[in-house]
């Protein structure tokens, strides 16, 4: 694919790849772009229209609900509905499964999401982004409960995100590499310009929210404190650190020049499992990392391996450039 292509165009040659594609999947991978267009016309926009600060509303996850939370996810709910394309629906911000009207048209996939990640950065103008993840309808079900939903990372067809910062820029995987496509404002149009992203191998830069610290396990402690003991340490480099507390910003940096991503357990959220979901954030950019070349765990295991009890489920994330997530993962497995 040539640079600047539309992302349409390669979504139709994709399909054209697979002898007798339907082209469901093509209507519904633009449905999702159809979407996170709008989705970043609204996060553009922000206080221009009033939409940011709190809805006065928690998620099932106890968290409170910006205003865009639920612009965001009531956009790509409907856009993904009325698209015909799924069979139902889930989302970090709805507490169950989102079944489609009676006699609404059903298609042969699920899909959930998180509307919009990072959105405690919302109100102060800092990079947010939408997170999904397509799996396969279980055949002949008109409306797919939680269980059908838990299938492991493995099963997903496609993962992708659209990040919302200086550039909005859609980044996606159908399980043959991964490809980013920025939105050509004047036009309206997503166009190839990061064709087949590897992640470098080797990193010198660290990304978990250090005032986490003196909850953290023995591996993460033991791998932080030989970052931090740079070049006169046992890993003879020094390191770089950066936390955005939007993970979607973090993966587009880990892709762009490498890195490693961490969210792991520990002392203080050992009882819910960890910090991030597994369905909507974990899973989807597991996908892209390996994609990409690098690696994503929990700290012992492979996420994708992981299967799901639970549509909310939280887990140890530890993602990024292979070489120095195989580190973290011998520590875990000493
Ligand atoms: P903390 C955003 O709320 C999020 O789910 C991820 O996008 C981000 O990496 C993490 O939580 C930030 O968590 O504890 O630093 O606010």
């Amino acid at each position: 694919m040539q640079i600047g292509t539309s992302l349409t165009h390669c979504l139709i040659e994709r399909q054209r790849d697979h002898e007798g594609a339907s082209g469901e999947f093509t209507l519904l991978m633009n449905d999702i772009v159809t979407a996170c267009k709008v989705i970043s016309g609204y996060v553009k926009k922000g206080n221009l229209i009033g939409i940011l600060g709190s809805a006065e509303t928690e998620n099932i996850q106890g968290e409170t609900q910006k205003k865009l939370d639920i612009i965001s996810n009531d956009v790509f709910t409907e856009t993904l509905m009325n698209g015909t394309q799924v069979a139902a629906l889930a989302s970090e911000e709805m507490d169950e499964v989102y079944h489609l009207p009676k006699g609404a048209k059903r298609g042969k996939y699920l899909c959930v999401y998180d509307p919009l990640d990072g959105s405690s950065n919302i109100d102060v103008n800092v990079t947010v982004g939408t997170i999904f993840s397509i799996l396969r309808a279980p055949a002949g079900v008109e409306d797919p409960s939680e269980e059908d939903f838990m299938l492991p990372g493995t099963e997903q067809v496609a993962a992708g995100y659209c990040i919302y910062g200086p550039s909005t820029i859609m980044v996606l995987t159908t399980g043959h590499g991964v490809n980013g496509f920025t939105l050509d404002m004047d036009i309206g149009e997503f166009k190839l310009t990061h064709p087949n992203i590897m992640i470098p191998e080797d990193t010198k830069e660290f990304a978990i929210n250090m005032s986490n610290q003196r909850f953290w396990d023995a591996p993460v402690k033991r791998y932080i404190d030989e970052c931090l003991a740079g070049k006169e340490g046992p890993r003879g480099k020094d390191f770089n650190m950066r936390w955005v507390a939007s993970m979607v910003a973090e993966v587009h940096r880990i892709l762009t020049r490498g890195g490693v991503f961490l969210y792991p357990v520990d002392s203080k959220i050992r009882a819910q499992g960890g910090k991030l979901r597994l369905m909507y954030e974990a899973n989807p950019m597991a996908m892209i990392i390996e994609q990409a070349g690098g690696m994503a765990i929990t700290g012992p295991e492979r996420i994708m391996a992981i299967k799901p009890h639970k549509l909310h489920q939280r887990v140890p994330v530890i993602l990024g450039s292979k070489n120095e997530v195989q580190v973290l993962h011998d520590y875990h497995t000493a």
